[in-house]
Order: C-alpha cells, then sequence, then structure tokens
C-alpha cells in the first residue's frame, strides 16, 4: 500500500563535502532519513519512471535504510533499483554500475573513513548520473528542499530479499539485486595487465591488503587471491563488520597501525595497502617505506602508461589545493595540463567528463582516473601492482628513482580533532583576517610571497566556489595550508597542511617531520593553532 506521511523540515540536513554525515542515531531517529531521500527525489525532478543504483559499506544500519530507500523509491514511482548484494556496494562500485547502466543516478549509503555501529557514525549520499558526487548545485538543491518538505512518500510492503542475487519486484518496481563484485573486477580487468601482475605474485612477491572489516573484503579477496593468485590470507579482516571490527576504517598510518607495523618489521612482505570504510581510499606501503597520498599521485601520474588501460597517456592531472605540488612537476615534466582544485572529489568530475584530466587525487588518500566518477582505493593498488609488475623494482626503489627525477616533496598533514567549533573557527578567522599583510612578511626566516583564501572557478562549467582554505606560499613555493574538515561530525577539525620542495640530489633521504619543522614552527607562528586551542599538538599526524 503506498502512503503519503505529513512530515516537516528537519534542521540540519545540509550535504558537506560528500553527502549527509551524522551520528547513527539522528539518522534513526523518526523522519530523518525518509525526510533526505524525499529531499532527494525531489530536488532531481522526482523520481519517477527513473532507475538508480543503491549499495552502502555495510556499516551499522546500512541494511535497514537500504529498505527503506527501496520502498520510498517504489512509492514515488522509480522503475528500476539496482542493488548490491547484501545492500553492499563499495563507492567505486557503484560508481561504475551507474555508468554502465546508464541510470539516472545512485544513493550510496557510507560515512566513509568514519566509524560505525549505533553510537558511531552514518551517511548518505546522491551521485549524479555521471556516476560522481552530486555537484554543489544538486547538493543546494537537496538542502532546500529539506528545509521546504511537507510529505514523504512510502510504500508498506515487506522486505526486499537482498540477499538473494536476481530480479525482486516491489510495488511496481524492479529491484535486480547483483553481484558487488563482478562489473567492479571486469573493469579492472581491462584497465590493468592482470597476467603481469599474476606472473608477480606466481613469483613469490608477498602482499598485504587491510580491508578494515570494510566493503573492500569481498573485492579485495576476489581480485587479489581469486583472479590473481596472490596467495591465500593476503586480504586480511576481510569480512565487512556493521562497526567494523570497533575501529575507524580509515587507511592511514595511524588507524592502520598494525598494517605499518608488519610493513616495517624487517621480513615484513613486499607490498602493504588497506583500504577504507567505502573503497574509495587507499594507502600504499612499501617494505619499509610509507608512501604519502601525494606522491602516490606523482608516482601513479608519471608510470601510468606501463599500464595498458593507460597506454595512450594522460590527458591531465587534477589534484586537490591541499594536495602536494609533485604532482604538478609531473605533469610539466609530460608536457600535460595539472590543476588544482577544491578539496572534494566532486570538483574532479567536471575535468574528467570533459576530458581534460585522466588521472586525479587528494591528500585525503584518494587517488583515482576517469575510469569512472569516485576515488577508487582498490584502482589504486592495482596500478602500484601494474607497475611494480613492470618495473621490476620494489616501492622503495621506485620512490627513491621518482624523487631523483623530479626531486622530493615533503609534506604532511596534522590534523586537530573534535576542537569546540567557535575556537576553530576563530583561528581560521583570525588568520584569514591577517592573509592581505603577509606578502613580503618573514616568518621564521622565510619570505611569505603569497596568502589567499582559496577560490577556483571550473575551466568547464565557470562556476566559482570561494572559500575553500587558507594558503600560504613561501619563496620556493614552500606552503602552509589550512581548512576546516568538512566530513567531520563532532566539532570542529583543523587540517593544516606543511610542504617543502627538495630539488636533489642532497636532502632527499630526510625524515619527513624534520624536513619540515621549520614549516610548522611557521604555521604555529602564523595561526597559533595550540595557542589558541591550548592543544599541545595535533591529534593525528600523516
Ligand atoms: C571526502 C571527499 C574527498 C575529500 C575528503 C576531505 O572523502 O570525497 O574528496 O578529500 O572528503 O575530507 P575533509 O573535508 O575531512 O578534509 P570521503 O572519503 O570521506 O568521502
Amino acid at each position: 500500500m503506498l502512503t503519503e506521511r505529513p512530515t516537516q523540515p528537519i534542521a540540519g540536513q545540509r550535504p558537506g563535502t560528500s553527502g549527509l554525515r551524522k551520528k547513527t542515531a539522528v539518522f534513526m531517529a523518526p523522519g530523518y532519513l525518509e525526510n533526505f531521500v524525499q529531499a532527494t527525489f525531489d530536488a532531481i525532478g522526482g523520481a519517477g519512471g527513473k532507475s538508480f543504483v543503491l549499495g552502502g559499506d555495510g556499516r551499522f544500519f546500512n541494511d535497514r535504510a537500504a529498505q527503506v530507500i527501496l520502498k520510498m523509491a517504489a512509492a514515488n514511482g522509480a522503475a528500476r533499483v539496482i542493488v548490491g548484494q547484501g545492500a553492499l556496494l563499495s563507492t567505486p562500485a557503484a560508481s561504475h554500475l551507474i555508468r554502465l547502466n546508464r541510470t539516472d543516478g545512485g544513493i550510496i549509503l557510507s560515512a566513509s573513513h568514519n566509524p560505525g555501529g549505533p553510537d558511531e557514525d552514518f551517511g548518505i549520499k546522491f551521485n549524479t548520473p555521471n556516476g560522481g558526487p552530486a555537484p554543489e548545485a544538486v547538493t543546494e538543491a537537496i538542502f532546500q528542499r529539506t528545509q521546504a518538505i511537507e510529505r514523504y512518500r512510502m510504500l508498506e510492503a515487506p522486505d526486499v530479499d537482498l540477499d538473494r542475487i536476481g530480479v525482486h519486484e516491489l510495488g511496481g518496481m524492479e529491484v535486480s539485486v547483483v553481484d558487488p563484485v563482478a562489473d567492479y573486477a571486469a573493469l579492472m580487468a581491462g584497465l590493468f595487465d592482470f597476467a603481469a601482475i599474476r606472473a608477480l605474485f606466481a613469483g613469490g612477491f608477498r602482499m598485504r591488503f587491510d580491508a578494515m572489516h570494510a566493503v573492500t573484503g569481498p573485492y579485495a579477496r576476489a581480485i587479489l587471491e581469486g583472479r590473481l593468485g596472490a596467495a591465500p590470507g593476503t586480504v586480511i579482516n576481510a569480512l565487512p563488520l556493521p562497526d567494523f571490527g570497533g575501529h575507524h576504517p580509515d587507511p592511514n598510518p595511524v588507524w592502520a597501525a598494525a598494517l605499518m607495523e608488519e610493513m616495517f618489521a624487517p621480513d615484513g612482505p613486499d607490498f602493504g595497502a588497506a583500504s577504507d570504510g567505502d573503497g574509495d581510499r587507499n594507502m600504499v606501503v612499501g617494505r619499509g617505506i610509507y608512501v604519502s597520498p601525494s606522491d602516490s599521485l606523482a608516482v601513479l601520474a608519471a608510470n601510468a602508461q606501463l599500464a595498458p588501460g593507460y597506454r595512450g597517456g594522460l590527458k591531465g592531472v587534477a589534484r586537490s589545493m591541499p594536495t602536494s605540488a609533485a604532482a604538478d612537476r609531473v605533469a610539466a615534466a609530460l608536457g600535460i595540463e595539472s590543476y588544482e582544485t577544491p578539496t572534494g572529489w566532486k570538483f574532479f568530475g567536471s575535468l574528467l567528463d570533459a576530458g581534460r584530466a585522466t588521472i586525479c587525487g587528494e591528500e585525503s588518500f584518494g587517488t583515482g582516473s576517469d575510469h569512472l566518477r569516485e576515488k577508487d582505493g582498490l584502482w589504486a593498488v592495482l596500478m602500484w601492482l601494474n607497475i611494480i609488475a613492470e618495473r621490476k623494482e620494489s616501492v622503495a626503489e621506485i620512490l627513491g628513482a621518482h624523487w631523483r627525477r623530479f626531486g622530493r616533496t615533503y609534506y604532511s598533514r596534522h590534523d586537530y580533532e573534535a576542537l569546540p567549533v567557535a575556537e576553530a573557527e576563530a583561528v581560521m578567522t583570525g588568520l584569514k583576517g591577517r592573509l592581505g599583510s603577509l606578502p613580503g612578511t618573514l616568518v621564521e626566516g622565510m619570505r611569505i610571497v603569497s596568502a589567499d583564501d582559496f577560490a577556483y572557478q571550473d575551466p568547464v562549467d565557470g562556476s566559482v566556489s570561494r572559500g575553500q582554505g587558507l594558503r600560504i606560499v613561501f619563496e620556493g613555493g614552500a606552503r602552509v595550508v589550512l581548512r576546516l574538515s568538512g566530513t567531520g561530525t563532532e566539532g570542529a577539525t583543523i587540517r593544516l597542511y606543511l610542504e617543502r620542495h627538495v630539488e636533489g640530489p642532497e636532502g632527499l633521504d630526510q625524515p619527513v617531520q624534520e624536513a619540515l619543522a621549520g614549516m610548522s614552527a611557521a604555521a604555529e607562528a602564523l595561526a597559533g593553532i595550540r595557542a589558541a586551542t591550548g592543544r599541545a599538538g595535533p591529534d593525528v599526524v600523516t
């Protein structure tokens, strides 16, 4: 039975950097999810006759939310929804299914790298027909709709058996339950030299992939162990759990500490990797060497042509503003365009759609290409494996050669988490107010050449995004960048990004924090984060 239920606007349903993220309990409150889903359908001109992709990272409430969304889609007249078995889909796999099936978009249930469980985080986002996160115009329209909503539509019906692959019927709507891995694995097989990677593993190459009890477990098992012949047990924490085993499914040296320890042990594996809650982020580690996301992007760009899918060369490389300029140096050497966009994968979408960029990356452990419209954790891992198989060198050798050729861009991010919002905003507005007076001044013996609040004009559609982070550049290109995180659910998080380039051949092997000590001191002199917040130091350093 179809019902129209009266409702009223709920405060705070404004999607952030990638969708709406809140505490799970907030999402479970009566009407909360329903209001947002109805507002989404309304904002895209209704769901009538349309088709969508639906899936999530398996966190607590994923299964319930999927049933609610299916019933609402049916009640709103949608023609078809493609759902991953068990309501599971990694974000990149969802992006691919939207494109492959030419649907009218998709709904992804995830709070990405944030912890999951009844007391942790949940999230939902809408992706547009190009497979990418909704651009600001769409998220704004959804938000406006949440402010005016008066009713939502719901079908009263039993749950769909999402464990059973095949075609189901729900109130006249078709629900296709699909294997979440198959189409994605086929896409990867078309981009990379699986035979060469298989030969690498057959030759004794040892790898450890930490799926962090999140969605990439089944994907990594099927591809790495299944199709590529990596030793059984290569993929650990492979079973997706509603609370990710109580951990942060965040692939960085802090939250993937056990993997780091294994990789730095004397007889550690040759290659290590981890992925996040919804499978779009990646961390890559060699034996005894950590690869920063900014360096990873640069290495992938410089070596992409070794993989069959990129043999024709790259159209351009794009990075988010806080990501280091290492990739720009590669683009310059290759004679291709490089782009600096605001944080958020959605900004890459228009460059990819317009054929201006092939590879994109962010310091926040995100890398991807024009094969879909999200960042893609396993894609990056497979690209590294393809490069290693072709070059027949270790990660340390590949990085060392890269630095000798392009110089090394020392880079680190310092996070001050869960700050009182007013305190964090005071730090930002304080520095913002002083930006105009900074150029020409000396800080810690270094001269500032420019300081601005980053604004971006999309070169394709001309849209302008302002207020994207405070950027202070020193002579020689060293930088201090500050911005507020757009993905946290508790208080405010200040991210401080430090960067300094060393041309070499001397000075390429310094410990990162030591190489950046001067930048860190300059940042404190400029922004006074520690002084203003009373914190002794950052909570997370990556
Ligand atoms: C999301 C976006 C990324 C972005 C990141 C920034 O990542 O998809 O493009 O780099 O947020 O996070 P913050 O604003 O906290 O620095 P994800 O993996 O959470 O979807």
